[in-house]
């Protein structure tokens, strides 16, 4: 047995997306989104996912009309819209402290440029809330959790169009001018660093195959995407009680061995995938290390010193990211893990999930002490956990003690990370509830604590049950041990 050590006021939780969990894509006035456009891919094929084409006008028709009766998995969810109270008060029964979830664009500002927000959207949203309070669980929302709009997508904007920004900023003020006395932490943009990518692709940048010119077209989105953030940040100054932060996508690398210029290619890889982004949004300015960068390459950005000036006054009042795995930092394809959407290199100390996503609690230490050394700002860790095939046993229930290892042992970092100093204010898990797969659009992909009797076909009961892992977690949050 080992005591760990937390804060009082830590808050342990759970991480959803809208479009993972909601279903209900026409209900209530709600529009289409780009995620809802995107069919679900046998296995085979899946290596190529969907997430990597162009948005071209055909599919978008295709989308629209499904002549063909594909499968929508993001239309469907895990049916959270209409089951809602029941799966918050499965989340508090197992113990979690906060509750992360998105907005849906589509469903508050159907058509972008409405007069006034869907009555309809905010009403579930406030209901969500009312229960949430209800059963004791603070929130953590994210306004846009990859979830484009199909106008967006049709006059093929990308952030670079002020008509975009624009359109964002209306909604993200009525959020948080509707919901600013129930949420307390707000992430403007999911995984920003992978969010600017997207853009890209939908607009065909990687159609050519050339990645690297995509994530060289793609730092001009970017920018916007931050200055965005940073005026979001600006107006909710008048709301002192909430907090806002970023949310990156960790990419954690090691040199592949100790010759100096494999620790110096690494760290060049460290500064350009990870700490790039939070420099830009904590220190509000971009590092020099970047400007060098842009220039060898020809990066083009559009900046007005107006931009800059928003930058450098709205930092982030928190750092958040995603952590699954680390890598090392080789490119060569040989050396890669199989994993499908992200590639890492591949590291012979460390063991990988069926999707190759590579197992590193002593990375996430490792990364909580850089950040803080770095930054000293209050962090959180908006999404870590594991994604499994998954059955439920004839005592309808999953053993699923590989989920307890992962979270114990990412626990356990943690918690030593706290020891060393760092502050930290909090950890969602992904996700406490099984829900469709970001990258890979499907239901066989099982993260959550509690099973969800739907496949990736939308066929089931959608009844949830306690998985193995829901009694350790709820154990651990009264008893925080190991
Ligand atoms: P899925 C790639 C790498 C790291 C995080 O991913 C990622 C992705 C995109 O797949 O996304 C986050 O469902 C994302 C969540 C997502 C989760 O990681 O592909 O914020 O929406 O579900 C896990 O296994």
């Amino acid at each position: 047995m080992k005591k760990l050590e937390f804060p009082n006021d830590f808050l342990f939780g759970g991480a959803t997306a809208a479009n993972q969990i909601e279903g209900a894509y026409d209900i209530d006035g709600k529009t289409l989104s780009l995620l809802e456009m995107i069919p679900f891919q046998e296995l085979e094929d899946r290596k190529n996912p969907s997430t990597s084409k162009k948005i071209t006008k055909e599919l978008i028709m295709e989308a629209i009309e499904n002549k063909n009766g594909r499968h929508y998995p993001k239309r469907f969810g895990n049916d959270f819209y209409h089951r809602y109270k029941e799966d918050i008060k499965l989340f508090k029964e197992a113990g979690l402290k906060i509750f992360r979830m998105s907005i849906s664009w589509t469903r508050i500002y159907p058509n972008g440029n409405d007069a006034e927000p869907n009555a309809k959207g905010l009403e579930f949203y406030r209901n969500v809330f009312e229960e949430c309070k209800k059963n004791g669980l603070e929130i953590m929302v994210t306004m846009n959790h990859f979830d484009i709009p199909l106008w967006v997508l049709q006059k093929q904007l990308s952030w670079d169009d002020a008509e975009l920004r624009d359109a964002f900023l209306k909604y993200a003020k009525t959020l948080l001018d509707e919901f600013n006395v129930y949420v307390k932490y707000w992430l403007p943009f999911n995984e920003i660093n992978l969010f600017a990518f997207m853009m890209q692709t939908m607009n065909g940048g990687t159609e050519q195959g050339d990645k690297l010119k995509a994530i060289l077209n793609s730092y001009n989105d970017l920018h916007k995407l931050v200055v965005t953030q940073a005026r979001v940040i600006e107006y909710a100054k008048k709301y002192p009680n909430i907090m806002i932060g970023n949310m990156v996508a960790d990419s954690t690398t090691y040199p592949i061995n100790c010759d100096p210029e494999n620790v110096y290619e690494n760290l060049k890889m460290e500064q350009m995938k990870k700490f790039f982004y939070h420099d830009l949004m904590v220190k509000g300015e971009y590092p020099g290390y970047a400007l060098r960068m842009f220039k060898e390459y020809g990066v083009k950005i559009n900046r007005d010193p107006e931009e800059d000036e928003i930058l450098k006054n709205n930092p982030v009042q928190f750092i958040s990211f995603s952590y699954y795995m680390s890598g090392t930092h080789s490119k060569k394809e040989s050396e890669l893990t199989e994993g499908n959407f992200i590639k890492v290199g591949v590291n012979p100390y460390l063991k990988a999930t069926e999707w190759g996503w590579q197992i590193d609690p002593i990375g996430l230490r490792i990364t909580l002490n850089q950040y803080w050394d770095r930054y000293q700002i209050p962090l959180f860790v908006s999404e870590n956990g594991i994604g499994v095939f998954e059955t439920l046993n004839e005592n309808k229930t999953v053993e699923d003690d590989y989920r307890i290892k992962y979270l114990a042992d990412h626990f356990e970092q943690m918690s030593e990370a706290i020891k060393d100093g760092v502050k930290m204010i909090g950890y969602t898990m992904w996700t406490p509830i099984d829900l469709v797969s970001a990258g890979t659009n499907e239901m066989s992909k099982r993260y959550g604590l509690i099973f969800v009797d739907y496949d990736d076909y939308h066929k089931g009961t959608g009844n949830r049950f306690k998985k193995k892992s829901f009694e350790w977690f709820k154990n651990f949050m009264k008893t925080k041990e190991l």
